[in-house]
């Protein structure tokens, strides 16, 4: 695992600065690497996301997968949410698996979750019965923010082909975690289809500043927490 020195790190200390946005429970021993400091979905956004499925999919046993997990930021939200969620982790690094894992035995939710190292575009065609799916892919880097307009396409994979492939192998009911400059036209003309004609787009707010916009589908649709 890297150990990164956060004091003396000027790259990462705006998000050192935010840690317990990031996990309320960071000093009972939180470990992230170098990419997971900026990629961690903030708490609360996390939280948020969590009940939506929650009231989307409603009472009963649900499988829930997180297609790009990384240290855990989302997947240990779906799990404190239900004891009846059972939640799938999947990454492409065994060491942000591993820390996943060590972050979810911290908020005490370890045994309702899996974890399935591998490429999501090779597993997306193993996973037709689950409830739903939450993906949070690369951005490339914190250089999104330069972009005026940013298209799902910039992302490896590919964002397009996350979400048609995943509708190609019946995963409909999925909730997609975006920049909050998206590009929503391109998302609009590139996605809608006969069988899928609309989705909606959320802004993920902290404090008074937005800082990505989650855009469902599917089922997940329509389904405000706050009501
Ligand atoms: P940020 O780039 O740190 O913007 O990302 P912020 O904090 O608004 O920076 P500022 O310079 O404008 O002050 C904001 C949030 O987006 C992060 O906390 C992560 O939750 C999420 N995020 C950022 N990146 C680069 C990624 C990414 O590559 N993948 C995923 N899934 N989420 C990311
Ligand atoms: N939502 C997470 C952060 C995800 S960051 C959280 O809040 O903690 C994106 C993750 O996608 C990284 O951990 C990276 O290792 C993983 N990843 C990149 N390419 C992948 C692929 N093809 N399949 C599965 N995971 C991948």
């Amino acid at each position: 695992m890297t150990v990164i020195p956060m004091e003396n790190n000027h790259k990462l200390a705006k998000y050192w600065n935010q840690r317990y946005n990031l996990f309320s429970r960071y000093d009972d021993g939180i470990q992230m690497d170098e990419e997971s400091w900026y990629s961690v979905t903030p708490e609360k956004i996390a939280k948020h996301i969590a009940k939506r499925f929650h009231k989307s999919l409603g009472s009963g046993h649900k499988v829930i997968v997180d297609g790009f997990c990384g240290v855990g930021g989302n997947l240990i939200q779906f799990a404190l949410l239900s004891p009846r969620f059972r939640v799938i982790g999947i990454d492409i690094s065994p060491e942000k698996l591993k820390m996943a894992k060590n972050n979810a035995q911290i908020y005490g939710v370890e045994h309702r979750c899996d974890f399935i190292l591998g490429d999501f575009m090779d597993l997306v065609q193993t996973l037709d019965r689950i409830d739903a799916l939450f993906v949070s892919p690369p951005w490339g880097g914190t250089e999104y923010q330069a972009l005026k307009r940013y298209s799902l396409s910039h992302m490896t994979p590919n964002g397009f082909d996350i979400v048609r492939k995943c509708r190609k192998y019946n995963v409909d009911n999925i909730a997609f975690l975006a920049p909050r400059n998206v590009d929503l036209e391109e998302i609009r003309h590139e996605l809608l289809v006969k069988d899928h004609p609309c989705f909606e787009c959320e802004q993920n707010m902290v404090g008074k500043k937005t800082k990505t916009i989650t855009i469902y589908f599917g089922d997940l649709i329509g389904a405000d927490e706050s009501e």
